[in-house]
């Protein structure tokens, strides 16, 4: 195919000619996937607040990796609409978690471009590795497997397995962290906290790299200080530069990254690809991204039925769900039982359990 000028998304053979594309024509795209996106989920329902943040993020990915060789594993399966769209899916899109239609989640019986079966949670870096490493025994050194983690999914303790072996592997895994700050509901506890702390944090990259040119300009002391920066994992690296937990396991750490930013995004995937060794990269992605009332609420637009487009308000109000009436009647229950206490999984309204929380905060 020639040179594309204004891209017709359905005239495109994806995911090759994505990287024919300038990068102005491809923001071009990512709007035009937007709205198809928001058409497609108004009509059939689905995971849309997940899904428009990670546009940029996946279009980033077709362009500087090479898919179904590079492997993508999305761990997050509900934030893979886009990557459907780009891998051959577009004109069946409409057909999105209908009977016989495309699914909602990763399969590879659906794509080649889908590397592994994946709804949640937190299994990614494992399944990678295990690509990763059975791609280096068959002598392939130059493709890469790619997990895709949400932050919802970083608090599952599967991960931290994944890690724990894929830091210090021989391998061409690369782990990009999809960092939006909200599970379904908003995100809690430490590690939470801990990413939180780093998404506010100016690009570790750039902070290393001026504290380097700084030590440059300081005589005598400054070039040994750099090298011990530059080389060692001892102390003197953390005195001047507290290094992150995933470095701390074995991992290249590359980022914050804004992940609605394609140029910012290609150069950090890019040096991810150039690095010999297990890379971990941080994106920083806002969950709704570009839909005001998905934005506005990104929890409520986190998984929603049929809806209409212009105000965001349900096709059907259900007066009562299973779940309100399972919370209602848990409220009842806890008056009556003080020692009853209520446990959500990181979902509170989906589970039903905000009549809970508002009436026994501390239980
Ligand atoms: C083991 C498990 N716990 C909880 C859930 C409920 N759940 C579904 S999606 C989700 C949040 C995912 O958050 P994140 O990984 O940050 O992805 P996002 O949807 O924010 O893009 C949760 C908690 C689940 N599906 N599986």
């Amino acid at each position: 195919m020639s040179e594309i000028k204004k891209p017709d998304i359905y005239k495109m053979n994806l995911p090759a000619d994505l990287k024919k594309l300038s990068t102005a024509q491809c923001e071009e795209l990512c709007g035009d996937i937007r709205k198809i996106l928001i058409d497609t989920v108004s009509k059939n329902g689905g995971h849309l607040a997940s899904n428009l943040g990670t546009v940029e993020l996946t279009m980033a990915i077709h362009r500087v990796f090479e898919s179904p060789k590079d492997k993508i594993v999305w761990d997050v399966g509900h934030q893979a609409y886009t990557h459907k769209i780009l891998t051959g899916r577009l004109k069946e899109f409409k057909t999105l978690r209908q009977e016989n239609g495309i699914s909602g989640f990763c399969r590879p019986d659906e794509s080649v471009h889908d590397a592994f079966i994946s709804g949640h949670s937190s299994t990614s870096v494992s399944a990678a590795l295990g690509i990763a490493t059975a791609m280096k025994l068959s002598g392939d050194k130059t493709h890469h497997a790619i997990a895709v983690v949400g932050d919802g999914a970083s608090t599952g303790g599967e991960l931290y397995e994944g890690l724990n072996n894929a830091g210090k592997s021989d391998t061409n895994i690369i782990v990009i962290l999809n960092y939006n700050e909200m599970s379904i509901s908003k995100n809690v506890g430490g590690m939470a906290k801990y990413l939180s702390s780093m998404r506010t944090k100016e690009s570790y990259q750039r902070t290393k790299g001026r504290v380097e040119r700084m030590l440059d300009k300081t005589p005598i002391i400054g070039k040994p200080v750099k090298n011990a920066v530059r080389n060692s994992k001892n102390a003197v690296k953390n005195m001047i530069l507290h290094s992150t937990m995933f470095e701390d396991l074995g991992f290249h750490y590359i980022g914050p990254i804004d992940g609605h930013n394609l140029e910012e995004l290609e150069q950090g995937l890019m040096a991810a690809k150039a690095v010999n060794k297990p890379v971990f990269v941080h994106v920083n992605t806002i969950k709704g991204k570009g839909y005001a009332p998905a934005e506005a609420n990104p929890g409520e637009f986190h998984g929603v039925g049929s809806f209409e487009i212009k105000t965001g308000n349900p096709d059907v109000v259900l007066s009562d769900s299973f779940s309100s009436i399972m919370g209602k009647e848990l409220c009842e229950m806890g008056e009556k039982n003080k020692r009853l206490c209520a446990v959500t999984a990181a979902m509170k309204y989906g589970t039903g359990l905000q009549y809970f929380a508002k009436r026994f905060p501390e239980r």
